[in-house]
C-alpha cells in the first residue's frame, strides 16, 4: 500500500539534526526551501542557516570543521553566482556535501552550476540541477544516503516514487483524452 510521506511517522525520534542545509545568502532561501520541505515531509531532523564562504568565512570554517562532531550525516549547500560554498565546505569535512546551484540574475545559474561542478580531483562535491529541481533532488538524495542505515526510510522513499509515477500516468491519461477529442 502506498503511504503519503507527509503522514508517515517520524522514523527517527532523535532531535539532533542529521541534515544541515546551508546557503550563501538569505536570498537563496526561495530555492533551498524546497530541500527543507523534503526534510519536513519525511520528518528528518534538520537545521537550516545562512553561511557564506565569501561573506562569513570564519563561520563557514567553524561550521564545516564541527559538522562531523555534531553528528551531521549530510550537508546540502546552495549558492549562486561565484558559488564557492559547497566546495569550500567539502574541503573541510568528509561528510557528503550536496551542492545546489542557485539561479543567478546575470547568468541564470550557469555560473553557479559551473562553480560547483568543476571541483578538482580529490575533493568530491555532488552537484544537482539549477534551482528548484536541484534543491528537491538534493533533499531526496540526502534521504537516500540516510536510508542506507534506515530500512523504513528506504520504503518511504519508494512510496514517494510510486506517487510520482502515478502522477505521471494520470498526466498521460489527460493528454490521451485531449488527443482523442482533437481526433474526433
Ligand atoms: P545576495 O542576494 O545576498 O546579494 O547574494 C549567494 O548564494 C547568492 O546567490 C547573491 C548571491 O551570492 C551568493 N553567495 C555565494 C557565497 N556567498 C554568497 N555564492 C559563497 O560563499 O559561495
Amino acid at each position: 500500500m502506498m503511504t503519503n510521506p507527509k503522514n508517515a511517522k517520524n522514523t527517527n525520534k532523535q532531535k539532533k539534526a542529521l541534515v544541515s542545509i546551508v546557503m550563501g545568502s538569505q536570498s537563496d532561501y526561495e530555492t533551498l526551501k524546497h530541500s527543507e520541505q523534503i526534510m519536513i515531509d519525511f520528518s528528518i531532523p534538520y537545521e537550516i542557516q545562512v553561511v557564506s564562504a565569501h561573506r562569513t568565512p570564519t563561520l563557514m570554517y567553524k561550521f564545516a570543521q564541527e559538522a562531523m562532531k555534531r553528528g551531521l550525516k549530510v550537508i546540502i549547500a546552495g549558492a549562486g553566482g561565484s558559488a564557492h560554498l559547497p566546495g569550500m565546505i567539502s574541503s573541510l569535512t568528509t561528510i557528503p556535501v550536496l551542492g545546489v546551484p542557485v539561479e543567478s540574475k546575470g547568468l541564470k545559474g550557469l555560473d553557479s552550476l559551473l562553480s560547483i561542478v568543476q571541483m578538482p580531483a580529490g575533493i568530491p562535491t555532488a552537484c544537482f540541477a539549477i534551482g528548484k529541481a536541484g534543491a528537491i533532488n538534493a533533499g531526496l538524495f540526502a534521504l537516500e544516503i540516510l536510508s542506507l542505515q534506515d530500512k523504513l526510510l528506504a520504503k518511504r522513499i519508494e512510496a514517494y516514487r510510486c506517487q510520482n509515477s502515478k502522477k505521471a500516468q494520470d498526466g498521460n491519461k489527460v493528454v490521451q483524452t485531449r488527443l482523442r477529442e482533437k481526433q474526433k
